[in-house]
């Protein structure tokens, strides 16, 4: 490509843009994915993607079979079942397939020959390590952060036995449990050596306190993480929220990292799906300014997952500079709600917030939920580029580098490094 000189031409700006976007590493601030060195927990392989509880949703509407008899079978045969309902016997056309396709072909794949097992015999060549290097080549993806719960039985005994990191996964805190089902958290903390009780008094709080820190410092935790139903009301006397204003937030300022929110889950409204079992619900984000207002030196990292709060999300990031919007979480990361999410995020807030982070629970995923959502946010920053080409301000291909290494991971490290006074 001819190198642009400052001033570019309405014409060259999209294709400038989405070059750049397309060639900028993200870090993805969001995902289930797993070091390497927690071996099985790092799900990869054709069969794992599409096993993928968002996969088990949309079979479920063609299967007419007991939920436990699909459970009941071997993965690869869950995913066989899978394959046929919706890639064999309907057009693969949802968000959740397309991207299965789209990652087998930037991996070089033929899929027209529509062969699973020749697909398995591919996967059935690679090393765990080596697959996550292709990967995040093809995904252009530098870091990525994990989701870390000391509450998970399979999880925790690494982090407590410790090993070599692999400093492309970092780790965020996840603490679902701590907050949602106090005192049986309360139990658990307690049969591992913190002196707490159900009854949320200053020496159980400051045991609280000490678990967070313990954990923080273990993972070099990057925030904390909590997901919360769409019914979560700040304030409130709830052992939640009492939690969050003498624990969780306490310790986030002590650490400076951020407090990560996601509110809007209807967790399990089918329990028969398992992890396909939740769903949405739209949040009272009164909640969240409330949060962001009452604790004006804590830093909050806000997802919300119904798309009827994304508008007045944006308008709150506009009056809270402790908090900073990040992704197009689950259900709203679909290429027409990017769209849409990513235009009213620039026109309101600019350049100031985290357009995407993958949610990935399976290693390939990182390459098609970037590649397409690198597809949407490009096209989206040609036209608004464009626009300001049409008031006669040129911008230079080296502001364009400059704004999308901020939205693909610059801006949230200049917000976690922000000193809130
Ligand atoms: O709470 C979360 O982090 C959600 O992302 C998950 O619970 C959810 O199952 C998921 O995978 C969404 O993409
Ligand atoms: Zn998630």
């Amino acid at each position: 490509m001819t190198p642009i000189t400052t001033e570019l031409v309405r014409d060259q700006i999209a294709a400038a843009v989405e070059e750049v976007v397309s060639r900028t590493p993200v870090s993805d601030i969001h995902t289930h994915l797993y070091d390497p060195a927690f071996g099985n927990l790092l799900l990869w392989g054709i069969d794992d993607l599409l096993v993928y509880h968002y996969l088990v949703a949309e079979s479920f509407r063609y299967f007419d079979m007991p939920f436990e008899k699909f459970w009941n079978l071997p993965k690869s045969e869950q995913a066989d079942l899978i394959w046929d309902a919706l890639f064999i016997q309907n057009s693969p056309v949802s968000e959740s397939c397309r991207g299965v396709l789209t990652t087998l072909n930037l991996l070089g794949l033929d899929v027209r020959k529509r062969d699973l097992n020749a697909i398995r015999r591919w996967f059935s060549e690679w090393t765990a390590e080596d697959y996550v290097t292709r990967c995040m080549e093809l995904a252009n993806v530098s870091s990525i952060c994990m989701t870390n719960s000391p509450f998970d039985d399979l999880e925790r005994p690494l982090w407590e036995k410790g090993f070599t990191r692999d400093e492309r996964f970092t780790a965020a805190l996840r603490i679902d449990p701590l907050l949602i089902s106090w005192p049986n958290a309360g139990s658990e903390l307690a049969g591992r050596g913190y002196q707490v009780t159900s009854d949320l008094n200053p020496g159980t709080i400051s045991e609280v306190r000490r678990f967070l820190s313990d954990w923080t410092r273990r993972m070099n935790a990057r925030f904390v993480m909590v997901s919360l139903s769409n019914e979560f009301q700040y304030p409130d006397d709830s052992d939640c929220v009492r939690l969050i204003n003498e624990a969780v937030v306490p310790h986030c300022e002590e650490f400076g990292i951020p407090f990560a929110v996601m509110p809007g889950v209807r967790r399990q409204v089918n329990p028969h799906l398992k992890l396909a079992g939740d769903a949405v619900g739209a949040t009272d984000l009164g909640s969240l300014q409330n949060l962001c207002a009452a604790f004006p030196k804590t830093k909050f990292l806000a997802t919300v997952l119904s798309r009827e709060n994304q508008h007045e999300l944006c308008v709150l990031a506009r009056k809270f500079r402790n908090l900073h919007i990040f992704g197009c979480w689950w259900f709203l990361n679909n290429p027409s709600l990017v769209d849409e999410m990513t235009r009213m995020r620039v026109e309101l807030l600019g350049l100031s917030f985290t357009p995407q982070h993958s949610d990935a629970r399976v290693l390939d995923q990182i390459v098609y939920k970037w590649h397409h959502s690198r597809q949407v946010i490009g096209k989206v920053l040609a036209e608004k580029y464009g626009d300001l080409a049409a008031t006669g301000w040129m911008p230079t291909r080296d502001e364009i580098e400059r704004d999308v290494k901020k939205l693909f991971g610059g801006a949230f490290e200049e917000f976690c490094s922000l000193q809130l006074r």
